[in-house]
């Protein structure tokens, strides 16, 4: 009989790349979304329109709706990937994005346990719980988290997911992943955010786009390669957490520059802190600094250490910095073209 995964968050950039990779495995996938509107499902659509998947509508706020979706779901495995996952809007929507990931994520556990007390739980953990702990952080690191979103995260792994395991015996892990991008990141990224800006300047349809701290270093891969160890980690015969990263850490303004270089623009920077620009090849300004896009508190540096995920998942990099680079730029490039063209 085929296995049955049960995935939040199916819509997102993780879910939608977990649920190409689970059908191919032979599972029975189901999805729990919000809206069933067309956009919403953009990177699911194929699957849902083959029938490989099937999706149940609900929200993790509402327990009816989780209630509902495991009945119908019955699974042997959940990947808790809903969230709220942007770490600006947790400083302004603090209390939202506790009662999604960490009373949405309890409600989930509880019930998922009432059903199927054997049942496998992977739950989306994040570098951002180290917050100020210097690099490189592994799963023996302090935790130290600045944002309510780190907080939030943090509170929902050790309550449920080292708590549970430990107090109830549950099997149930966290993959603490640090940043992982690709052609399906939200533009509300940096690094979507850049490879978009970049494209529609270059192609003429955009002057000039604004950032934050260009000097935050992130450990950045990609994001289809990330999904593989999320089903390695419940293959394992005792529930255990792992970091999951790259090992190498790069700058936001490392990010600006490679875009660049797939585009083959020439650019200088010139100036320091809020006044800081880049300048196209005609020394007209493309990027300037804001002040909005700080935040309150950022952590400034994460390089992870995946020696554990290496030795016991068998985890190796596939793709570089710059293979990510190419990737995302390419692929906005692409995509705009054709918007333009239709
Ligand atoms: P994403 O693209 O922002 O996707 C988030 C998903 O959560 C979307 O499908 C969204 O649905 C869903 N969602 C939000 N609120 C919900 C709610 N109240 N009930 C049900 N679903 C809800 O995130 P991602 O980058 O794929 O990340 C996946 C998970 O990994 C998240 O938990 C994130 O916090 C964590 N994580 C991500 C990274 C990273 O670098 N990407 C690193 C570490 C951890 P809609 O389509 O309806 O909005
Ligand atoms: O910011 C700086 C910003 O928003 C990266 C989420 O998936 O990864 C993600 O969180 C860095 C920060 O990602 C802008 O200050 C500069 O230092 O792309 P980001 P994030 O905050 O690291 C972690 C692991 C998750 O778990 C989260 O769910 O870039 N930055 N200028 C900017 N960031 C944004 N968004 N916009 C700017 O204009």
């Amino acid at each position: 009989m085929k296995k049955r995964a049960f995935i939040t968050g199916i819509t997102g950039q993780d879910g939608s790349y977990l649920a190409e990779l689970l059908v191919k495995k032979g599972y029975k996938v189901f999805g729990l979304v919000r809206q069933m509107k067309h956009d919403s499902l953009k990177y699911i659509n194929k699957l849902y329109k083959n029938k490989d998947i099937v999706l149940i509508k609900g929200d993790l706020h509402n327990l009816g709706s989780i209630k509902k979706a495991l009945k119908i779901a019955k699974p042997d495995e959940i990947y808790n990937l809903a969230a709220q996952s942007d770490v600006s809007i947790s400083f302004i929507q603090p209390e939202e994005t506790f009662e999604v990931n960490y009373h949405g994520f309890g409600r989930l556990v509880n019930e998922a346990i009432k059903i199927n007390p054997k049942i496998k739980i992977y739950q989306a953990s994040t570098s951002e719980m180290f917050g100020k702990i210097k690099p490189p952080q592994n799963e023996n690191s302090p935790f130290h988290p600045f944002s309510p979103y780190g907080q939030s995260k943090l509170k929902a792994h050790e309550d449920y997911v080292v708590g549970y395991r430990e107090k109830r015996s549950i099997f149930i892990c966290s993959g603490i992943l640090f940043n992982h991008e690709s052609p399906r990141r939200g533009k509300n990224y940096v690094t979507r955010k850049i490879t978009t800006s970049l494209v529609k300047i270059k192609l003429g349809l955009q002057d000039y786009f604004e950032l934050g701290n260009l000097d935050s270093k992130r450990d950045w891969g990609f994001a289809s390669d990330y999904v593989e160890v999320m089903w390695e980690m419940l293959r394992q015969k005792n529930p255990q957490d792992f970091v999951i990263a790259t090992g190498q850490s790069h700058t936001v303004r490392d990010f600006v520059n490679e875009a660049v270089k797939v585009l083959g623009m020439k650019i200088t920077w010139h100036g320091k802190g809020l006044k800081e620009v880049v300048k196209d090849e005609n020394g007209k300004v493309i990027l300037q600094i804001n002040k909005k896009y700080y935040r309150p508190a950022d952590t400034n540096y994460l390089i992870g250490d995946s020696k554990k995920a290496k030795r016991i998942l068998g985890w190796r990099l596939k793709h570089s910095f710059r293979d990510l680079v190419k990737i995302m730029t390419e692929s906005d490039l692409k995509e705009i073209k054709e918007s333009i063209s239709k």
